[in-house]
């Protein structure tokens, strides 16, 4: 990707030579930058009010100690951080993850990419990301809590139900979160709506298990109907990664009538001809915490290989990387576009190399980008945190509803937006430009803070 706006140019080189180092950061925010090149020539104000110096540099940047105790009685130290991105929109918002890969370069990306995610779900929020270098893999649940009290032993002072509102990302699920909502509950003496993705029994959301997976097939459901006039019905589909988001992913693809062949984890991927038993899967993953391979000793024609890479050499329709960022190459989108994929949609966050992307998007293959397609998630976050200021519940179907509406119009508002811009279909630039606008907006009305 090269930069032909010399005010876009100059800010990204400007960045680049000062975090050399955060090579995700630069790809999530080259590839923005790059989709709102046609934007910035409509509107050369937009350099006057150092709108992308602005957006590119976070708010607050929270790096901190986390000692805990392990159960043998060592004193183990990691990296704690929080990213308050931007609060043009709203407080900020977006989840932590707890693994061994997680620095300053990852949270950034990922801070960075929920503007505009949270800006396309039409609801109030702004961008932010946190976690740690903690691995939760092989932890007991006593360490788990004494990490998660730690953790929040610093992070309780910068958050707050109308400041900055976490939820959970990889490592990070209803476990943690009631540690953590424990934990700050104790210290603030407030029961407030300050985490989302909470227990039902103290203010947690309906659907929001299902929401991120749910709605990515949602989502993929309106690029199949609007891009290629069919339905994931009958389908074929490759989901990687076997956590919240896959699972769910996989749920809803089962439910529309699709087939899904294969799953995986970072220790390899499961095939199994037959369609995934999800219940199976649900049990090895959810209830056993165990790996994806103990599949195949329950299922003796599915197939195991430990290359977890390789799963997108698997012939199919539809492909929904689940996982991690960069774990979909140029390889593996060369691998797919021959075998005759006909939809790419991201769940997880920038799993698409952005070799891999061009790939899709050069072979007019539909590509829904992760700050699209995985929205679901955090739109329930923001629901959660409507229910939580009313002191109020919707049922289960009034928030799947809700959410099906939020997916189709993130869809309807990227897909405008690429005509808009002369690539129809290309949905990276229509989502970044949809995205941005608002936020974009928001920022000049608020003066320079
Ligand atoms: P989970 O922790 O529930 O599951 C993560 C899955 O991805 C596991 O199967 C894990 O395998 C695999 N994985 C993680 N890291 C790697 C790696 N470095 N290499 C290979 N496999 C890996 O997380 P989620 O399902 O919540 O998150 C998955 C993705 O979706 C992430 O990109 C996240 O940012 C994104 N996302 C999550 C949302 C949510 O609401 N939870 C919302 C929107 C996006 P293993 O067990 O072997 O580590
Ligand atoms: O990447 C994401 O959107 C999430 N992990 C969910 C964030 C949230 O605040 O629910």
């Amino acid at each position: 990707m090269v930069l032909k706006n010399t005010y876009l140019k100059g800010v990204y080189e400007g960045l680049e030579e000062r975090n050399s180092n955060e090579k995700e950061f630069l790809q999530a925010v080259l590839e923005v930058l790059s989709s709102l090149e046609a934007v910035v020539e409509k509107n050369p104000q937009l350099e006057n009010a150092g709108i992308f110096e602005r957006l590119v540099e976070p708010e607050r940047f929270i790096q901190f100690r986390v000692p805990w105790v392990d159960d043998t009685g060592h004193v183990r130290v990691n990296r704690g951080f929080r990213v308050e991105f931007n609060s043009a929109v709203g407080p900020f918002k977006g989840g932590l993850r707890f693994h061994p890969t997680v620095n300053a370069s990852v949270i950034k990306f990922l801070g960075f990419e929920q503007i505009f995610k949270n800006s396309l779900t039409g609801l109030a929020m702004g961008g932010g990301k946190g976690g740690s270098d903690f691995d939760p893999k092989g932890k007991s649940d006593l360490e788990i809590m004494r990490f998660c009290q730690s953790f929040m032993n610093e992070l309780y002072r910068h958050i707050g139900e109308n400041t900055d509102v976490p939820a959970g990302d990889i490592g990070v699920g209803a476990r943690e979160i009631g540690f953590l909502f424990g934990q700050y509950k104790k210290l603030t003496n407030t029961f407030t709506g300050v985490l989302t993705g909470k227990g039902l029994s103290y203010g947690g959301s309906l659907f929001r298990t299902q929401a991120t997976g749910y709605g990515l097939c949602y989502y993929v459901e309106s690029m199949l109907q609007v891009l290629k006039q069919t339905s994931l019905e009958g389908k074929n589909v490759v989901v990687s990664g076997s956590g919240n988001v896959a699972i769910y992913a996989a749920e809803k693809a089962t439910q529309f009538g699709a087939k899904v062949i294969a799953m995986s984890d970072s220790n390899g991927y499961i095939y199994d001809k037959d369609g995934i038993k999800l219940d199976l899967i649900k049990e090895i993953k959810e209830e056993k915490r165990g790996r994806v391979k103990d599949y195949v000793d329950e299922v003796k024609t599915a197939k195991f290989n430990n290359k977890f890479k390789e799963i997108w050499n698997i012939p199919c329709d539809v492909a929904l990387p689940c996982a991690t960022q960069n774990e979909l190459d140029l390889d593996a989108a060369k691998a797919l576009i021959k075998n005759g994929v006909i939809c790419v949609a991201e769940g997880a966050n920038m799993p698409s190399t952005a070799e891999a992307a061009d790939a899709f998007l050069e072979a007019k293959i539909p590509f829904g980008p992760g700050k699209a397609a995985n929205a679901g998630g955090v739109a329930c976050s923001g629901l959660e945190m409507s229910q939580n200021s009313m002191r109020y519940n919707w049922n289960f179907q009034e928030v799947d509803a809700r959410i099906q509406g939020i997916m189709q119009d993130i869809f309807n508002v990227g897909y405008e937006a690429s005509k808009m811009y002369g690539r129809e279909g290309d949905l990276v630039l229509g989502s970044n430009v949809a995205g941005f606008l608002k936020v974009c907006d928001a920022m000049i009305y608020q003066g320079i803070v």
